[in-house]
């Protein structure tokens, strides 16, 4: 018997092939990772790690792990290698949410103090939102954007000197600029905390070069491997080989069970695909894109948040357009063009409502979309924008 989840998969499979994709957090993998991650490797339990690995871990509580040992030694050693660095990886987080929790439980303990960018200024809910278990767990501060929406760097060191946090805290969500990872290493230096980078957005950007690199700076650095990076959705976490054993034993069994070999089985693929100087092309154009489509939108008198972009994404600004982000990403909906509504620095709405929207250029550069094309959809979505200010 055919199950019904096929035809809902059928629907959904349809709906990603006929649709825009701006969301700035997706992308579409190759057939082999969707291979690996639909084989057999779902039904093994491996609990614990390979014992070759350096941090002193006891191996696997379970039987019959040796194939499920050479994948996952596999994908550690692709994944340094793709980052051409030596930092030590663990690549079993299930998520990126899951990769946060672990990295700040391998250095911290509840009640300790984050400095960090909050979800209204472009960081993520794992960042110390109160809904989360970061904003629970922790006493969470935050430091400012100026204006303009840019980081403030004064503002990070002001904190950091007044709250003493153990660990500061560098990445976003929907932030479109540079984040400059070396002074944050140096005002963690000065304050005695630990430095620590969430490169989920950008990943796939340091690793080509296209955005300045985190590693040989922050002491721990965690992603999500299905955005920039094209793998399957997962975490994994890099950090400085001294601090191997206590991340290690963070993720498991710190905060998760036994690790999904059939994702790593894609995040090694997707290793594999990010080493190829291909991969680097399709991230230099991801940015290309990004420049053009958001150029387009300032040129046609819209506001964008910092005023441009240096990476994959940016954020339009539609308070001067009366609507709100989730009146437009419903609008879009209608007319195949998918992306999220988002909060803008000095948010006066609801997360739920907000006064922006987040565009991202990765998954239709996947696609094969140009410049000309990310400029042709800017100009589509002018145009629903402008119909549905002229119908309020
Ligand atoms: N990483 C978030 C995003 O940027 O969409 C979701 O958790």
């Amino acid at each position: 018997m055919e199950s019904r989840v096929f035809e809902m998969i059928a629907k959904e499979e349809a709906r990603q092939r006929d649709n825009i994709e701006l969301i700035a957090s997706e992308n579409f993998v190759s057939e082999n990772v969707l291979r690996a991650v639909g084989s057999c490797l779902t039904n093994k339990y491996a609990e614990g790690y390979p014992v070759e690995r350096t941090s002193g871990n006891k191996g696997r509580y379970y039987g019959g792990c040796e194939y499920v040992n050479e994948l996952e030694e596999y994908a550690c050693d692709k994944w340094r290698e793709a980052f051409n660095t030596d930092y030590h990886v663990n690549v079993q987080p299930h998520c990126g949410a899951n990769a946060n929790l672990a990295a700040y439980m391998s250095v911290l303990k509840p009640g300790d103090t984050i400095l960090a960018m909050s979800l209204d200024n472009g960081g993520h809910l794992t960042h110390g939102s109160a809904a989360n278990f970061s904003g629970k767990l922790f006493n969470m501060c935050f430091y400012d954007v100026t204006p303009d929406g840019l980081i403030d760097m004064e503002d990070v060191r002001r904190k950091a000197i007044e709250h003493k946090p153990q660990l500061i805290l560098a990445g976003a969500s929907a932030y479109s600029r540079i984040i400059p990872f070396s002074e944050f290493r140096a005002i963690a230096d000065e304050v005695g905390a630990y430095f620590m980078v969430d490169m989920a957005h950008i990943a796939g950007l340091i690793l080509a070069g296209d955005h300045p690199s985190p590693f040989g700076l922050a002491d721990i650095i965690t992603t999500t491997t299905h955005k920039t990076l094209r793998g399957p959705r997962g975490g994994m976490i890099f950090c400085k080989p001294e601090l191997a054993k206590k991340v290690d034993s963070a993720v498991f069994p710190g905060t998760q069970g036994g690790p999904l070999e059939h994702v790593i089985a894609g995040k090694a693929i997707a290793a594999e695909e990010a080493c190829t100087p291909e991969y680097k092309e399709y991230i230099h154009a991801v940015v290309r894109n990004c420049h053009a489509m958001c150029g387009e939108f300032i040129k046609m008198g819209y506001k964008v948040v910092t005023g441009g972009t240096d990476n994959h994404l940016f954020l339009l600004d539609l308070t001067d357009t009366g609507l709100t982000g989730k009146e437009v990403q419903n609008e879009l909906d209608l007319h195949h063009i998918t992306l999220n509504k988002n909060c803008v620095p000095g948010e006066t709405r609801s997360p739920q409502q907000t006064s922006g929207v987040r565009i991202g250029t990765a998954a239709m550069t996947t696609k094969g979309y140009t410049e000309a094309d990310f400029i042709s959809v800017a100009h589509k979505i002018d145009a629903v924008i402008k119909e549905m200010m002229a119908s309020k």
